[in-house]
């Protein structure tokens, strides 16, 4: 794991860089407060985050360790999942040593320093991610042991990336993948287009994603603490059922699913239910 760990050299961040960051970081301390969930807008005001600074990882990884035992490590980029998995499972959190440039402000290849911090450390600040982070990352391994790793890879991407959680009866964000995105998190509670589905493990675990566009399916948790329910499954037989089976498209609504109705928040059966 070491050999991934670089320092920040926070220092030899330029004004054009925390430009972009005061960008990003105005743009979504505006928006956020109507689309997400009550955990996320308590978490970034708990950590020790400028509107005009890149964060410097030192300080943020000391508020972070007082308040649950996590830490942040810089990084490059993406590290390989073997040893994203070992840092999860330590609480360590490997933040992007860098930020996307200005004429890239919505558009990432790679996670970021904004998507990291201001996505995923802000919601870590909640005991229930915290914990789950780390389940992942415990998890991570069996599931590489068992050539399922596709399968635990999705959960991570419908509910740490692209997760939504009802509150107050309308679907709130908690995904860094959308938090972090200006144009994701408008259309991921507010457009018609996308499907919002109660969240069922298996079904997400059979779930196909993009990545190169916004979700055309988000997957809604009644409460953040049903991702501790996790827990106590035992993946052996649910893996043992994955083996064989449907593989979903991001696109679709199964039969089974339990739709969340866009506009007052009730759920209500799929359509394909009514119509057979
Ligand atoms: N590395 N730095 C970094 N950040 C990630 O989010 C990340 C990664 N490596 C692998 C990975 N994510 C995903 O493939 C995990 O779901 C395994
Ligand atoms: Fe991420």
């Amino acid at each position: 794991m070491q050999q991934h760990i670089v320092d920040q050299h926070w220092e030899c961040f330029g004004p054009a860089e925390h430009a972009v960051w005061q960008t990003l970081y105005a743009r979504q301390m505006q928006l956020l407060p109507s689309v997400a969930c009550d955990a996320l807008v308590q978490g970034l005001a708990k950590l020790p985050l400028q509107s005009d600074q890149i964060p410097h990882f030192g300080r943020l990884s000391d508020a972070l360790q007082r308040l649950n035992g996590w830490s942040v490590v810089a990084v490059e980029g993406l590290v390989p999942d073997a040893v994203f998995f070992d840092m999860l499972a330590q609480r360590i959190f490997p933040a992007g040593n860098f930020i996307r440039g200005a004429d890239q402000l919505d558009y990432l290849e790679e996670p970021d320093v904004f998507h990291d911090v201001f996505g995923h450390i802000a919601m870590l600040t909640h005991p229930v991610m915290a914990d789950f982070m780390q389940l992942y990352g415990q998890a991570g391994y069996k599931a590489m042991a068992l050539g399922r790793l596709d399968n635990l890879v999705r959960l991570y991407w419908y509910t740490v990336e692209f997760g939504l959680v009802l509150e107050r009866g309308q679907p709130r964000i908690y995904g860094a993948g959308i938090s972090s995105s200006y144009g994701e998190s408008r259309f991921s509670v507010h457009s018609t287009s996308p499907h919002r589905i109660r969240f069922d493990l298996e079904r997400v675990m059979r779930t196909d994603f993009r990545i190169d566009d916004y979700q055309p399916t988000y997957f809604v948790l009644d409460k953040l603490e049903d991702l501790l329910a996790l827990e106590h499954i035992d993946f052996g037989p649910l893996y043992e059922r994955l083996g064989t089976g449907p593989t979903y498209s991001p696109n679709a609504v199964q039969p089974s699913d339990t739709v969340l109705h866009h506009g007052d928040g009730s759920y209500h059966r799929s359509k394909l239910e009514a119509v057979c």
